[in-house]
């Protein structure tokens, strides 16, 4: 019997630099939704001079990408955007909100990384909107809908004082941001300890919004980064309901387990289908896209089953 939670598709990986059309060294991180009954993936990839640059794919089934000829999102020339993207823009995550897509990615500069945020309605153009952090914050989703009227993001701020914890934040207009409180923290000695970050935008279902985050693992062969499941309450998402307590994928496939940066699987987006089941994308070793197909009932059991505490 095949137990596994998420099967791995079979013909991964399934977008590598060669499908790109511009130089670039790696394809990976991306975020994927679907817009008119295509996907739209937003993926990054490295240059040679080792910064980041966002480029969009698009395919009809999920699996096969066609890559656009241009880079989508590129650090800015000019002022304040220039100033902070300098160094590269990466790990885009997108979520639709009144009809809208937020785009939300790392921006590296000389003064560290903070949250850019960028929308689209058409994936043709791009409005680039306001920095949402300070330094030093990566991996920020926003929940595909306004909450008791509020914008609702996950975040994560660096520290050197707790361990690297997942935070939520509230906007009335996606500009200011607070009410912050950290939701989750990394378990000691477990797979997750080191740190933890969001991962997909969460997903709503009957049970909770689900979402699917990363958990890293300090070993003497370096870090390794898996993914794990969480459910937020649907009226409250700063209730955490559930952690399941192991993960839900590590790195097994050659394409995961060595490249630019080895033993890393990190997501950034994941499409819940109307038939019941969720394609979960996620970069192989910062080199590579990958997809493969749980069933949402599934995840949640795994979640809800086997939860660890959620006190923070
Ligand atoms: C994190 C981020 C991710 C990357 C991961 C593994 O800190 O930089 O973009 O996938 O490390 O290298």
């Amino acid at each position: 019997m095949d137990t596994e939670l998420i099967k791995r598709y079979k013909g991964n990986p399934i977008l590598t630099k060669k499908d790109v059309p511009y130089p670039v060294e790696t394809v990976h991180n991306a975020a994927v939704i679907k817009h008119e009954g295509r996907y739209i993936m937003l993926f990054r990839s490295h240059l040679r001079n080792g910064r980041s640059i966002i480029g969009m794919a698009q395919s009809d089934d999920g699996y096969q990408f066609q890559v656009s000829s241009e880079p989508f999102i590129t650090p800015s020339q000019d002022g304040l955007w220039a100033e902070y993207e300098a160094f590269g823009v990466e790990d885009p995550r997108v979520s639709k909100v009144d009809g809208e897509y937020l785009i939300t990615y790392s921006a590296y500069s000389r003064h560290g990384v903070r949250i850019a945020l960028a929308k689209t309605k058409d994936f043709k153009s791009l409005e680039k909107i306001a920095f949402i952090t300070q330094a030093d914050y990566r991996n920020v989703v926003i929940f595909p809908e306004k909450i008791n009227g509020m914008y609702v993001r996950l975040d994560r701020p660096h520290s050197e004082i707790s361990p690297w914890s997942i935070w939520i934040t509230r906007s009335p207009d996606l500009i200011h941001w607070g009410e912050s409180q950290v939701v989750m923290k990394p378990e000691a000695y477990h797979w997750d300890e080191m740190k933890i970050g969001p991962g997909a935008p969460p997903m709503k279902t009957a049970r909770g919004w689900l979402s699917i985050y990363h958990g890293v693992f300090p070993t003497m062969d370096g870090a390794i980064y898996r993914l794990g499941l969480a459910l937020h309450d649907l009226e409250d998402p700063s209730k955490i309901l559930a952690i399941g307590d192991s993960w839900i994928l590590q790195p097994e496939d050659p394409w995961e387990v060595s490249g630019y940066v080895h033993n890393v699987v990190f997501t950034c987006g994941a499409v819940p289908e109307e038939d019941g089941s969720v394609k979960i994308y996620w970069g192989g070793a910062d080199t590579v896209m990958c997809v493969g197909v749980a069933q949402m009932d599934d995840l949640l059991e795994f979640c809800l089953n086997d939860s660890r505490k959620t006190t923070v």
